[in-house]
């Protein structure tokens, strides 16, 4: 205990002079941590730093720590906490996070002490590794000085990435947990094995059918930019990847006018890129765990190929695969709210696969993938992967070893076994998303319009209402069904049931301090009245303010 002590001081006297608290106010821990001005965040990022720490002894296992805001502008900075096995930090700790965060300089050793009981960590003595990783925002070297310095100041080893994608230190955490098992922790040994199982399963024809071997890559300006370099360089031609988009540290143009949360939300086609048509491009967000694709027509016409035809895609290819392998494993698709109600239709009448609806968030959609030997989970936002439990994996290997497989089944075997190195289980990550996405278009021998012709997108729409107290607000049922205030889910289904295929909902941001409304209506005009009908409501009954609802 004396030596707990020493190190609180150590923590306290860190904090005072180098990382005192600067904000008056609290900060929340939102859907996916922290995430303000990066002028705020010294002091957040240090006390991240102790937690990391704190968690990695609870778990005796190597924490994660990754800065970055993601697709926000870059002026704001963020944080967020790797688990063990790639997850996001475990719900049951953002209380911790939230506290530690928050609580004024005198006081932190006292929260410090409450977790090191609560928690029953006895070793305060040992030195756990805690990964760090940055994106390229100009405020984070210094935030992640922070981070190092709170690691440190805890008695951790810290182990700086430096620049990386979210997804690439969600990798680094994995292999180093599993003792290399996933792979070798290094930026090498990432490329290393997406590069090598890519070109694996192409073989030497680049090109098939209507499938070309060439995309636009918007880099959003940020880490997604930097790091498909080397991946380019990898690849050797196997897939030519023309890079826009692509100044990266310190330009001002991070996410401006481009990125995979450009592209989804204002639904329009990003500075910067060739606009030739029937091109077929991708947009990653800033952080490079978003991938959206779409192209131009003869018209100047866009089309967006979002999260949920990625998933479709996949989910899709996987089943045809298992099919061809004969291998009994059970596959399911995670969805949320925003997934579109076509996309829900399409994989679940015509493809037959289970789909599951979970409330927003990555924590959420990762956690019930693991349900099934195969998960397949996606946002709209273009934010997701695949998982495979162990035993899946397993028996798809020992399959292959045995004597009694079809030609046939012997090739799908081993093109499965190939295709789950291309996949990152870790989180989604947007660079080896597209590497799968290339994969199956590339063995289906589609163009960009095949891939969108499987189902077409009902109308919809995201608009946001801001009232005094987002908090008003809750759902239950997957965020599809408001609980409080009363009245209004009765109101929005009063709505609903005049427009043909309507369908809304309506949820509190985890991110930012509005209410969110979602609308899909058969037509667009349908969609979007519904929209502004429905906003309106939420405006009266959830106490809004400022201007009635402005379309986002
Ligand atoms: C965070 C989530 C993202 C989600 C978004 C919703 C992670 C890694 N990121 O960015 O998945 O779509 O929040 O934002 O979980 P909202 O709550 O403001 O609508
Ligand atoms: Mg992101």
């Amino acid at each position: 205990m004396a030596n707990n002590n020493n190190r609180c001081r150590t923590v306290y006297a860190f904090a005072r002079e180098m990382y005192p608290k600067t904000v008056k106010g609290d900060i929340a821990y939102g859907t996916a941590g922290f995430r303000t001005r990066a002028i705020d965040l010294d002091y957040v990022m240090y006390r991240m730093g102790l937690l990391a720490v704190l968690r990695a002894r609870v778990k005796r296992a190597v924490i994660g720590v990754m800065i970055t805001a993601s697709h926000n502008p870059e002026p704001d900075n963020g944080v967020k906490l790797v688990d063990p096995m790639g997850e996001m930090l475990e719900q049951s700790w953002e209380k911790w996070a939230t506290k530690i965060a928050n609580v004024t300089d005198d006081k932190l050793e006292h929260v410090i002490n409450d977790i090191i009981k609560e928690c029953g960590i006895e070793n305060m003595n040992d030195r756990p590794e805690i990964v760090v990783g940055k994106d390229t925002r100009p405020s984070s070297p210094s935030l992640a000085k922070a981070v190092i310095d709170g690691v440190l100041a805890m008695g951790g080893k810290p182990i700086d990435y430096g620049i990386v994608t979210t997804p690439q230190l969600h990798y680094f955490v994995v292999c180093k947990n599993t003792h290399r098992a996933y792979g070798e922790p290094t930026e090498e040994g990432y490329y290393r094995k997406l590069i090598t199982a890519f070109k694996k399963v192409r073989g030497n024809e680049f090109n098939n059918g209507n499938y070309t071997n060439s995309i636009m890559y918007d880099g959003a300006n940020g880490v997604g930019a930097k790091k498909v370099k080397y991946l380019k360089e990898g690849l050797a031609g196997s897939l030519n990847i023309a890079m826009y988009n692509d100044e990266i540290i310190g330009s001002g143009k991070l996410n401006y006018l481009c990125g995979a949360d450009f592209v989804k939300s204002q639904q329009k086609f990003p500075t910067g890129l060739p606009q030739t048509p029937n091109l077929r491009c991708c947009s990653v967000d800033g952080d490079a765990d978003r991938l959206v694709y779409y192209y131009l027509d003869e018209n100047k016409k866009f089309h967006l190929m979002d999260g949920d035809k990625i998933a479709t895609l996949i989910a899709g290819y996987l089943k045809e695969i298992l099919e061809k392998t004969g291998l009994k494993l059970n596959l399911g698709l995670v969805q949320t709210a925003y997934a579109n109600g076509a996309s829900t239709d399409y994989i679940t009448k015509e493809l037959k696969v289970p789909v599951a609806c979970v409330a927003t968030g990555v924590k959420h959609l990762h956690h019930k993938a693991v349900e099934y030997d195969i998960g397949v989970y996606f946002e709209a936002n273009g934010h997701g992967t695949v998982v495979f439990k162990q035993s899946a994996k397993d028996k798809i290997k020992n399959t292959y070893q045995t004597n009694n497989l079809s030609p046939e089944q012997k090739d799908a075997t081993l093109r499965l076994i190939n295709i789950i190195d291309i996949i990152n289980e870790t989180v989604g990550d947007a660079i080896s998303d597209m590497l799968l996405v290339e994969t199956i278009l590339h063995d289906k021998g589609w163009d960009i319009r095949q891939w969108e012709a499987a189902y077409t997108d009902l109308p919809n729409k995201l608009l946001k209402v801001t009232v005094q107290d987002r908090t008003v607000v809750t759902t239950t049922d997957a965020e599809r069904k408001c609980v409080t205030p009363k009245g209004l889910q009765e109101e929005i289904d009063r709505i609903v049931s005049k427009y043909p295929k309507g369908r809304c909902f309506v949820r509190p941001s985890g991110t930012e301090d509005v209410l969110r409304v979602y609308t899909e209506a058969a037509t667009k005009e349908e969609c979007d009245k519904l929209g502004i009908e429905v906003a309106k409501v939420v405006y009266d009954l959830a106490g809004g303010i400022g201007n009635p609802p402005l379309v986002e």
